[in-house]
């Protein structure tokens, strides 16, 4: 079967996400209509909305579910070209617009993986690569092991934050956000920042898959070719296995740590009604089957 252009197969992509939408936002609205029958004595617009924003952001995720299992059936491997990948641009509905998207949260560096020496190493080199000083990772890693002992000079257990002006306490478990590093000893702002893109936290130690990475996480790999080669290669047709990417970029990539696939992923949605918009931030779980578990959701609103 001859290769569609890429610029069709997005295209066809974005139709089937429109009506697989249409499918998922229509339980949302017949849900809507019987919850604000049992509502009537709520009298402002602005709960009715809010209420309902909030049921679209859960119709979002539930789309969002819908599209990572169909994948799973579809293909062995997770790439920048496939219909998860395609966001949802602002969609109308009565009364706003709503939008989406879904990222391979396994394209960033898990801070909460840390703790593994070789992690430990891939993460100086992703520091370096952006200008960012490491004199922070042995206070990162005191931040997320259990012990109150510091690793070096650099480390800092609760000794030290509790002598700070507003004292607080080391988590001493893996980070539930990544605002949480800005807590940790020699983290600033300024370093926060330029690292933010590149960085996540997950649940449990995870692997990189090299078809979503940026080229700033490639670079860190050693000896790594070329990072415009890899992109462009990577473009031309996703790697199939770690063996295809070692026969055509001419490198072999750590043993461990590095995959084609991805289990974790960040589903983000907002919904506007009249004055009232919500954002959601969800974390997605998909197993081998393609069965998705919500790990966490954080809900914002801005009215
Ligand atoms: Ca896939
Ligand atoms: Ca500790």
């Amino acid at each position: 079967m001859s290769k569609q252009p890429y610029k069709q197969v997005q295209q066809q992509g974005i139709a089937l996400l429109m009506a697989m939408m249409v499918v998922a936002l229509a339980t949302v609205t017949a849900v809507s209509l019987v919850h604000e029958q049992t509502l009537i004595i709520r009298k402002t617009e602005h709960i009715r909305n809010s209420d309902t924003a909030l049921m679209y952001s859960l119709g979002l995720e539930d789309f969002a579910r819908l599209i990572l299992l169909k994948d799973k059936k579809d293909s062995k491997i997770d790439s920048l070209d496939e219909n998860w990948a395609i966001g949802i641009p602002a969609l109308p509905i009565d009364g706003g617009f709503l939008s989406g998207s879904l990222q391979d949260a396994q394209s960033q560096f898990n801070i909460n993986s840390v703790l593994v020496q070789e992690n430990e190493d891939r993460f100086k080199a992703i520091c370096n690569n952006l200008d960012v000083n490491i004199d922070f990772i042995p206070a990162l890693k005191d931040w997320i092991d259990s012990d109150q002992e510091t690793l070096d000079a650099d480390g800092a257990e609760d000794d030290y934050y509790t002598g700070l002006e507003q004292p607080y306490r080391t988590a001493n478990r893996l980070m539930s956000d990544v605002s949480e590093l800005l807590l940790v000893k020699g983290m600033d702002r300024e370093k926060f920042e330029l690292l933010k893109p590149f960085i996540t936290v997950l649940p449990v130690t995870t692997t990189l898959n090299i078809n979503t990475i940026p080229a700033e996480i490639y670079k860190s790999f050693k000896n790594a070719p070329d990072s415009d080669q890899f992109i462009n290669e990577r473009e031309k047709d996703p790697f199939s296995t770690l063996e295809d990417y070692k026969k055509r970029m001419k490198h072999e990539l750590p043993a461990n740590g590095i995959s084609v696939s991805t289990e974790y992923f960040q589903a983000s949605g907002q919904v506007t009604l009249g004055e009232k918009t919500i954002f959601v931030n969800t974390l997605i779980h998909r197993d081998k089957k393609g069965v998705t578990t919500i790990l966490s959701r954080k809900l914002g609103e801005f009215s």
